[in-house]
C-alpha cells in the first residue's frame, strides 16, 4: 500500500536544477575550469559542497578550504538571484495535479531534498500548504545517495519506509530511495534505464492510479 509520496525538489517539482547547472557554470568559466552538462549530471541530488568538489575535479589547481567557501558562497549567490525569478505557477507541468490527486487519494506527501534552499523554493511556489512534511539539507547530515533525507521524511509523515513511494531525477536520489526500502520512480533522461520501480519522463506522464498500484518490494515476481 502506498500512504506517502516523497518528492525531490530540484528538477522534479521545478527546474532549478537548470538554475543549479547555469550557476555552477558561470563559477567554472570564471574560474577557467571546463564544465559542461554531463558532469553537471552528476551534481544532482548531492550536496553543494560535494557538488563543488565534482567541479573542481577538472581543475589544474588545488584551492584551500577557505578558496572552497567562497567559491560555493558565490555559487548560491548567483543561485539565489535566479531563484527570485520563481512564483507560484513555475511548478514543473503535472507537479500540482498529481499531487492534487493524491492529496485526495488520501496519501501524504513530504519533499525530501538536499538543497538548504528548498524551504525558499517551497515559498516562491507557495505549495506549502500542500505538502505533510518538508526535509532538506538543513534536516540532514548525510547527503543522497544516503538514505537519511528519506528515512526522516517518512518519519516525519508517521509511515514506514515500505508505505512510501519516492520521485526522483537523479542517480544520488534513485540509490537513496533504495537504500531506505523505499519504491521509486524515476523521472527524466538522466536516470532513464538506472533501476527503478517505474521511469516517466516527466510529472505530467505519471497517472496517479498507476503510482498507488506500484508492486511493494517484497512482492515483485
Ligand atoms: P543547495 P534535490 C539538490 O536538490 C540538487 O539536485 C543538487 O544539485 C544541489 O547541489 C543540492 O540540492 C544542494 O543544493 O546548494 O541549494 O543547498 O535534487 O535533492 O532537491
Ligand atoms: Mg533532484
Amino acid at each position: 500500500m502506498v500512504r506517502g509520496v516523497i518528492f525531490d525538489l530540484d528538477g522534479v517539482l521545478v527546474t532549478t536544477d537548470e538554475f543549479h547547472y547555469l550557476s555552477w557554470k558561470q563559477v567554472a568559466d570564471a574560474e577557467g575550469i571546463y564544465f559542461d552538462r554531463e558532469i553537471n549530471h552528476r551534481l544532482r541530488g548531492v550536496s553543494r559542497m560535494i557538488s563543488l568538489e565534482i567541479v573542481l575535479e577538472r581543475s589544474p589547481r588545488q584551492y584551500t578550504d577557505a578558496e572552497k567557501q567562497t567559491l560555493a558562497e558565490r555559487k548560491n549567490e548567483i543561485y539565489r538571484n535566479l531563484l527570485n525569478r520563481l512564483g507560484p505557477g513555475d511548478a514543473l507541468p503535472g507537479a500540482l495535479p498529481l499531487i492534487h490527486d493524491l492529496r485526495h487519494a488520501g496519501v501524504r506527501i513530504a519533499i525530501g531534498s538536499s538543497s538548504k534552499n528548498t524551504r525558499y523554493i517551497i515559498e516562491r511556489l507557495q505549495i506549502g500548504h500542500l505538502l505533510d512534511a518538508v526535509v532538506d539539507g538543513n534536516d540532514i547530515r548525510h547527503s543522497k545517495p544516503d538514505p537519511e533525507v528519506f528515512l526522516t521524511a517518512a518519519a516525519r509523515l508517521g509511515l514506514p519506509p515500505a508505505d512510501c513511494v519516492v520521485v526522483e531525477d537523479a542517480e544520488a536520489g534513485l540509490e537513496a530511495a533504495r537504500r531506505a526500502g523505499m519504491r521509486v520512480v524515476a523521472l527524466g533522461p538522466a536516470v532513464r534505464g538506472l533501476a527503478a520501480d517505474l521511469w516517466a519522463e516527466n510529472l505530467a506522464a505519471v497517472d496517479c492510479r498507476r503510482l498507488l498500484e506500484l508492486p511493494a518490494r517484497g512482492d515483485r515476481a
